[in-house]
This record gives C-alpha cells, sequence and structure tokens, in this order.
C-alpha cells in the first residue's frame, strides 16, 4: 500500500474531473445542475482554456434498490428503465451546455469487470470479508430489505422517513437495525430480523490510512471536513457492499450467487471504466492510467454534500487497498442543496420546473448565468423567478449585452463598420488595460479555489468597468469635439469586448461566441489562450460582424405568470393527482403523488391510548453545543419539568420559541442524545423540507393537559 504521505495534493497541469453519476431513475433538475454539473462545467472551461490537460467524465449510475423499485412501480424492467432516463439525461445536459469529455453508464460489460476486479482485490487483500449478521427481513414478502426497501425514525434527528441507507433530512449514513419503527417499502409491514451473511468492506482497518490522508487534506472546504473528521471521530464500521438483488453487478463468488454488490461500491468505479472508455474512443487505450495511475494528476470530484462520505472515505479506502497505486482525490468541492422558491425541487409534487417550458422561452445562458450567480458554495442557495429576472435583465442584458451593444452599433454607425484607430494613449487608457490584462488572472484564481461565484462576479465586473468607461469617454461628444479620442475610445472598447469574451465563454458559452462573431473575429473562440487574453493586439481596421442583442429582457408579468403556473402545478398534484383513475391508485401511488409519507399500518384505539400527549410550556430554549440539529427545550408539562431535544435547529431560533405551548409525547422512553436524556418528544409537521412545530388554536391553555 502507499501511504498517503507520498501522494502529494497534484499541481494542476494535468486534471481529471469528474460529477457526480446521477441515477438513471428520474429527471435532473436546477438543483443536481447547480450541486455538482454547471461548476465543473464552468471549472472544466475555465482549465481547459487556460491550456492545462483536463478531462471532463461523467456517467449515469444505473444500479441499486431505488432503480429497482421505480422500474417495478413503473412496471418495466430495471434495464428499460435506466436506458430510459439515460438518454434524458444526456438530453437535459446537452440543453445546459454541460459537455463532458465522456458520459458513460455503469451498467457496462467493461464496468462489471472492473467492479468485481476490485473487490477481488480488496477481498485478496483482507479488507473485504464475509460477517454473518441480522437483517432486516420482510416475511409477508420474503424478502431481505436492503437500503431503501425498508423505512424508519432516523435515530440521530427523529426524522420518521429516513431510509436504509441514508436520512435524507440530516444526512446520517444509517444503519438500517437502529431505525426506530422500520417498516417495509413494499407493504408497510414491519420486518424481522433474519441472520444472514454479507461481504463487508473493513473500513475500520483503513481508518488509520484514512486518517493521514484526510489530515493532508486540510484545504478542504469546511463542511467537507467536519462532515468527514466528525465520521472518522465516531470510528468508521466496517460496511456492507454485497445486497440481496437481482438487479446488479454480480459478487464474483460461487458462494455468493444471487448477490450484488452494492450500488455505492460500483458507482465511483464508474468514473474509472468511463476514463478507460474515454481514452479508447481516443484511439489512446493505455492513457487513462495518466489520470488515475499518475501522482502529478490533480483529480477532483464535484458533488453534492449528500456525497460526501462516499467520496470522501469509501472510495478512496477502496483506491487505497488495491495493489496498485491510485490516485486519491486532491479536491472535493461539495456543494450544499439549491431549492426552488423556498422548498425543495420535487417532480412528484409539482414543485419544480418543467425544462420544455422553460427552454421554450429563455436561453441556455440565461440560468447558467442565474445559476452561477448564485451556486450553493457555502450555504444552501435557491432559484426564484425573480432572481432570475434580476440576473438576467440587470446583469447579463444591462450590464454585458448593454457594453457590447452600445460599442459595435457606434462603431456600425459613424465608422462604418470598421474598427478605428488607437491613436495616442491616455491615463484612462492605461487604467483600463490594466483592468483588462488582470481581470484573467482574477476570475481564474478565484476558480482554482473553487469559488465559481465570485468567478462570475469578477467577469461581470469587467464589463462593468467598460461601461463606465464608454460613459466616462462620452464618445457621443468627442465624437464631434475630438475624433480621434472617439475613435481611440471605441478601439479601447472592442479589446476589453475581446477580453470578456474569452473569459465570459465559461460561464455563458453560446453568447460569449456570439459576440466574439459579432466582434469580427473568423478564429474559434475556444482556441483562444486565456493567459494571452487580457492583452489584445490592436484590432485597428477589422470589420466588424453584425450587430444583434445578447439578450433579451424578462417581464414582470412573465415573472407573475411563472410564479403562479409553479403554484398551480403543485396544487394541481395534490388535487387531480397525475390523471390516473384515483380509486386504482395504491398507497404507493399516493405517496409519490402527494410527495407525503405512506400511512403507517393500522393501528387500534388501544395502541393510540398508549402514548400519553401533555400541552408542554417551553420554558427555555437553547443550541446543543456541538450539534448543528438540535435544540434542548426545557418544558413544563405542568406535572413536572423536564428536558426533551429536537432536531428542529436549522428550522427554528430557540429564542422565538420560549414562551410557546406545544404537544408533547409525555410517556416515551428517556433517549440519551449528546449527552442528555431527551424525555420525550415535541410534535411538528413537515412537508418538502419545511418543519413546524405544533402548538394549539387558542392561547393560555395550561400546561399538563391530556390530550384525546
Ligand atoms: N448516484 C447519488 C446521487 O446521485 C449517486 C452519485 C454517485 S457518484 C459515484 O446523489
Ligand atoms: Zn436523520
Amino acid at each position: 500500500m502507499i501511504s498517503p504521505s507520498d501522494r502529494p495534493t497534484a499541481s494542476a497541469s494535468r486534471i481529471l474531473v469528474t460529477s457526480a453519476l446521477p441515477y438513471a431513475n428520474g429527471p435532473i433538475h436546477f438543483g443536481h445542475i447547480a450541486g455538482a454539473y454547471l461548476p465543473a462545467d464552468i471549472y472544466v472551461r475555465t482549465q481547459r482554456a487556460r491550456g492545462r490537460d483536463v478531462v471532463y467524465i461523467c456517467g449515469t449510475d444505473e444500479h441499486g434498490v431505488a432503480i429497482t423499485l421505480t422500474a417495478q412501480q413503473a412496471g418495466v424492467t430495471p434495464r428499460e428503465h435506466v436506458d430510459r432516463w439515460h438518454k434524458v439525461i444526456c438530453d437535459i445536459f446537452q440543453r445546459f451546455d454541460i459537455v463532458f469529455d465522456h458520459f458513460s453508464r455503469t451498467s457496462t460489460d467493461l464496468h462489471a469487470a472492473n467492479s468485481q476486479e476490485f473487490f477481488r482485490q480488496l477481498l485478496a487483500a483482507g479488507y473485504v470479508k464475509p460477517l454473518e449478521s441480522e437483517q432486516l427481513y420482510c416475511a409477508r414478502d420474503q424478502r431481505f430489505l436492503p437500503d431503501r426497501f425498508v423505512i424508519g425514525t432516523c435515530y440521530q434527528c427523529g426524522h420518521p422517513e429516513a431510509r436504509g441507507d441514508e436520512c435524507p433530512r440530516c444526512g446520517t449514513w444509517i444503519e438500517p437495525l437502529r431505525l426506530g419503527d422500520p417498516a417495509c417499502r413494499l407493504c408497510g409491514s414491519p420486518p424481522e430480523r433474519r441472520a444472514t451473511r454479507h461481504w463487508y468492506l473493513m473500513l475500520d482497518k483503513l481508518q488509520p490510512e484514512l486518517e493521514k490522508y484526510i489530515g493532508a487534506r486540510g484545504h478542504w472546504k469546511r463542511n467537507v471536513l467536519q462532515f468527514v473528521n466528525g465520521l472518522l471521530k465516531e470510528g468508521l464500521q466496517p460496511r456492507p457492499i454485497t445486497r440481496d438483488l437481482s438487479w446488479g453487478i454480480p459478487v464474483p463468488l460461487e458462494e455468493a450467487a444471487g448477490k450484488v454488490i452494492y450500488v455505492w461500491f460500483d458507482a465511483p468505479i464508474g468514473y474509472i471504466t468511463a476514463t478507460q472508455e474515454w481514452a479508447a474512443g481516443m484511439g489512446t487505450p493505455q492513457r487513462w492510467k495518466d489520470y488515475w495511475q499518475n501522482p502529478d494528476t490533480r483529480l477532483v470530484h464535484f458533488i453534492g454534500k449528500d456525497n460526501i462520505p462516499f467520496h470522501c472515505l469509501t472510495f478512496p479506502a477502496m483506491l487505497m487497498g488495491q495493489a496498485e497505486a491510485w490516485k486519491l482525490a486532491d479536491d472535493v468541492p461539495a456543494n450544499e442543496f439549491f431549492n426552488l422558491e423556498g422548498g425543495k425541487f420535487n417532480t412528484s409534487t409539482g414543485w419544480y420546473i418543467d425544462l420544455d417550458d422553460f427552454f421554450s422561452k429563455y436561453s441556455t445562458d440565461m440560468i447558467r448565468w442565474s445559476i452561477a450567480r448564485n451556486l450553493p458554495e457555502t450555504a444552501d442557495a435557491e432559484f426564484t423567478w425573480h432572481d432570475f429576472q434580476a440576473k438576467v435583465n440587470g446583469e447579463l442584458a444591462d450590464i454585458y449585452g448593454n457594453l457590447a451593444h452600445r460599442v459595435l452599433t457606434f462603431i456600425h454607425r459613424y465608422f462604418a463598420g470598421r474598427i478605428p484607430a488607437a491613436g495616442a494613449t491616455s491615463a484612462a487608457h492605461e487604467d483600463l488595460a490594466v483592468l483588462c490584462r488582470e481581470s484573467p488572472n482574477t476570475v481564474a484564481a478565484a476558480v482554482d479555489a473553487y469559488r465559481l461565484r465570485e468567478a462570475a462576479v469578477e467577469m461581470m465586473n469587467l464589463a462593468r468597468a467598460g461601461n463606465r468607461y464608454f460613459d466616462a469617454a462620452a464618445p457621443w461628444k468627442s465624437r464631434k469635439e475630438d475624433p480621434d479620442l472617439c475613435a481611440a475610445t471605441l478601439n479601447r472598447c472592442v479589446r476589453l469586448l475581446e477580453t470578456l469574451a474569452v473569459i465570459s465563454a465559461p460561464f455563458i458559452p453560446s453568447s460569449a461566441r456570439r459576440l466574439w462573431v459579432m466582434l469580427g473575429r473568423q478564429d474559434e473562440l475556444e482556441a483562444q489562450l486565456w493567459d494571452r487574453a487580457g492583452v489584445v493586439p490592436d484590432p485597428a481596421g477589422r470589420e466588424l460582424g453584425r450587430a444583434e442583442p445578447l439578450f433579451s429582457k424578462i417581464s414582470a408579468d412573465q415573472v407573475a405568470a411563472e410564479i403562479a403556473a409553479l403554484g398551480h402545478r403543485a396544487a394541481g398534484r395534490h388535487d387531480a393527482g397525475t390523471g390516473k383513475d384515483k380509486t386504482a391508485m395504491n398507497d404507493q401511488d399516493k405517496t409519490a403523488v402527494s410527495g407525503l409519507p405512506a400511512l403507517r399500518p393500522e393501528i387500534t384505539i388501544d395502541d393510540f391510548l398508549k402514548c400519553d400527549f401533555r400541552l408542554g410550556r417551553i420554558v427555555d430554549a437553547e443550541k446543543v453545543p456541538g450539534s448543528k440539529r438540535l435544540l434542548k427545550f426545557t418544558v413544563d408539562i405542568g406535572l413536572d419539568t423536564r428536558t426533551i431535544l429536537a432536531g428542529i435547529q436549522e428550522h427554528y431560533d430557540p429564542e422565538t420559541l420560549v414562551g410557546k405551548t406545544v404537544v408533547v409525547i409525555a410517556n416515551l422512553a428517556p433517549r440519551r442524545m449528546m449527552g442528555y436524556d431527551s424525555q420525550g418528544m415535541v410534535l411538528a409537521a413537515e412537508v418538502d423540507g419545511t418543519l413546524t412545530v405544533l402548538t394549539p388554536f387558542s392561547e393560555g391553555l395550561r400546561p399538563g393537559a391530556q390530550l384525546s
């Protein structure tokens, strides 16, 4: 094994960039684009323009329980299902102008062979081992319930819809046996525990190596390091990497007949398979090794925050346990979540933007720009129609488009479309030249640091400066008073626009290309070198192309109509479902259509009466030190005053809850969390990520009152 300290973070002349492989299980939306694809695409385009040797790899993730379940619900085979979604997802990337060097899929033979080889080598080295364990088993469906086949209450945050693999609310890596009230996703009945044999990745054995590796990655984003170090501190446990499923890559062992490799084991190997396919397609079948086995390459994984443990611990562990030395990630710029108008993007509840409709009205660069300006790099961010309008009208049209338009139409009108002479220089010209020279470096430095939002702002600042220069130079006046100065002004503005076209291309590629052509350039914009973009040779005498507006503005009426349409779509989903015969809708359909959790299995009145619900008054509330989720309440329930913890920190400021009357389950067995005994539970309702603590309609009710 190669020690991680022998693998220093690579300098950046050869770069392999990956974006999380989207599940071939449904469409992707702005949220995904903002998390792992647009930032990577901007990064790759910039590095390529700077002459770096970059390869950008992605593909669809086609295995796993979620896919098996959705295919089953749709009445198609998993193969048919992933074929369909693979194609849809490719088309969506095209619409966003996200351009990969290679876009693969994980259901290929080469990928199966690669994954099996990884498995075999880890087994041979003792990092994969079979273990007997208890797993949840549904007696009614006569099957084990891996991953998403089971739902229950999260033991970390209390979320009632945690899945057997992870909690969608707090991101905890779930151990299914610890879920509260587990239920089979297929039939709703409570599962039993049964002994079975699975193969485990012995993460505990690799923990010391992983610690060294992560220890040498102090430059990573704080959110990533916090998450990973938290897991390391808890101590890594062996994780099962085989599943009882029929769809997936068979475990390459005779005694494991009927078992497949866990989707999260094979998926990251998909990056490698895709790179091999890319190299073969280029006619250089061995070249993938330059990217995966040469320590000089920089390996960068763009992902959403929910994928952190797999990219920062599991995948590196799988690579460390191989016989050869593999590249481990140098950077994992994980993003937070990107929402829509205050809610999560959700196709089944109608809270989404229809892409056909969107692209029939707005351009790719408009949405790329509005997302780039709001990337969830440090905190959750969102798309709102008002902000979309502000970014398109106020920046693309009024700053970038306006500068191009006023400069080019001026030259067309007064210089017969030919770029006028540069003339003598002046202090103002020099200042502008300095700005143009610096601008590509400023943008590139922000991109190198994965601060792409800032890079976008810096790029737009150059256009802003161009407008200021134009205004101050007032060529419409100097045209009569000092024609040479007027010519010089326009000459300088054209040079600035050339610089701008090059450094804006990563963000708004087709608009930048149109600008390039309008500037009369006959060569390829993509072939321009970033490092020379700031010093443009005198273009005097060149004939311009035709000037036309780059961006159209979005009206207030349009914004209002879009917001109304979103509301209607979401409401329509709740009333009318999918238009199928409603009486024929089973519980799973209802869940899918409404976005609400399925009903739990029936109980009797006696079951209900076992729960003692009381009104309580919150006397005190504070954040639990060291926890991002938990609030600690002191609650007066009439009979006593007690401590209750709730995982709602992200939804409430503790002070705002003091004095509120709430509903408490008062006879719940105490549970220890973060060093406190929580004596009960405060009731809250959650829909689409928004959580509300329940409080009675009338004020001044006495604590202790029993609910019935
Ligand atoms: N398909 C999860 C996701 O789409 C998963 C990523 C795999 S990256 C190797 O969030
Ligand atoms: Zn949770």
